[in-house]
């Protein structure tokens, strides 16, 4: 008999480190700790995601951002999910950085449908100083249309996240992918240490962080974990802003034949984020279009408040408007109005 089915014992919580006497600041969560969580019986991991949730957030409030592939392909990485990689064939084009009037219109769509935030994410390693400067007039743009700007750019030097925080940009996404033990499976080119560089940088520069990884690429549970910890850990806080993405499988990518993550093992990715990262926006990000709702419905009771909303990502599908305006009628969720932290 399975005994997990038949356990007489009373659960006992996991507990956060901020509830335990010998650890109360943030850089406290093992991967020990993490996996712990993940090994809950599911209700009892749904149960106290949601109760965490609504300590900090309207549960039934889901923020909207927008996706612009501001600069898409002709990538030099070798990032092993990517699509726009050079060194994967798969049909993606390389273009140019987008006019600013381009990206306006875009943002001023994405606003009427209903969107609070406007990410524009360009396919490069790192951009260059004149990029930066061009970026920084996009980001100008999105303010005056009215949205939150969020820029995914690739590695920061020196004094840019200083100019795209005086062109008023909210957030920058760089995200680990994955725990430290894995990346290096899934890319070559620039390592762990860069990504968390850049994190420090976007800190330094008093610009909100949003951070989080991609699961499904053949990682372990315990590696999924680790991941947790390493956004949980950053200091001197955790992201504000914790993208979760499910791999999208790209023809041509090293990871196309990738075997297919259990959802609800997603679902239980998404709950442990919302646990150790109470007060930050946890975002069901790419791979909603292969999800069914009912699996999107659980990941909205296991503390996402937060999704890609509109047709594309950045080269591959997203579920349409229309789609996910039902869903969240269906489910009674409203999407978030105010802008702001
Ligand atoms: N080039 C910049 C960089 O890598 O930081 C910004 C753009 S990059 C496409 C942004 C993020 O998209 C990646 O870090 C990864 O998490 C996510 N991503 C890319 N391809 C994906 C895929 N096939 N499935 C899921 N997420 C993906
Ligand atoms: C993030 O975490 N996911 C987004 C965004 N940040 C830039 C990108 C998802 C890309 C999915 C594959 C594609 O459309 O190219
Ligand atoms: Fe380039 Fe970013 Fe894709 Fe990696 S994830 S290949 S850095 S666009």
């Amino acid at each position: 008999m399975n005994d997990t089915i038949l356990r007489e014992e009373p659960i006992h919580w996991v507990q956060s480190p901020s509830q335990t006497a010998e650890a109360s600041s943030v850089g406290a969560w093992s991967t020990e700790a993490v996996v712990a969580l993940f090994d809950q019986p599911f209700t009892e991991l749904l149960f106290r995601a949601q109760t965490v949730h609504r300590e900090h957030f309207d549960p039934t409030e889901v923020e909207l951002a927008t996706l612009l592939s501001i600069k898409t392909g002709g990538c030099p990485e070798d990032c092993g999910y990517c699509p726009q990689s050079v060194h994967y064939d798969t049909g993606v084009a390389a273009s140019k950085l987008m006019a600013v009037e381009e990206v306006r219109d875009a943002a001023v769509r994405a606003k009427a449908a209903g969107a609070t935030r406007f990410c524009m994410g360009a396919a490069w390693r790192a951009p260059k100083e004149r990029d930066v400067q061009a970026v920084a007039e996009l980001v100008r743009a999105v303010k005056d249309v009215g949205l939150e700007a969020c820029a995914t750019l690739g590695m920061l030097n020196e004094g840019h996240a200083e100019t795209l925080r005086d062109a008023g940009l909210d957030y920058y996404n760089h995200n680990l992918d994955s725990a430290p033990d894995f990346y290096g499976d899934i890319i070559t080119t620039r390592d762990y240490q860069d990504r968390l560089d850049t994190l420090q940088r976007v800190r330094g520069a008093g610009v909100r962080v949003c951070s989080g990884g991609i699961v499904g690429m053949g990682e372990t549970r315990v590696q999924r974990a680790a991941l947790i910890a390493q956004l949980a850990n950053l200091a001197p806080d955790y992201p504000e802003s914790v993208p979760i993405n499910n791999l999208v499988k790209v023809e041509g990518t090293p990871l196309a034949d990738q075997a297919e993550l259990d959802p609800l093992e997603f679902v239980r990715m998404i709950a442990v984020a919302r646990i150790t990262m109470p007060r930050a926006r946890v975002r069901l990000s790419a791979g909603r279009q292969q999800m069914s709702d009912a699996v999107q419905a659980l990941c909205f009771a296991a503390g996402a408040n937060s999704i890609f909303y509109g047709e594309k990502l950045l080269t591959t599908g997203n579920p349409d408007i229309e789609r996910d305006r039902a869903l969240m009628q269906r489910l009674g969720l409203h999407a978030r109005h105010t802008l702001g932290a």
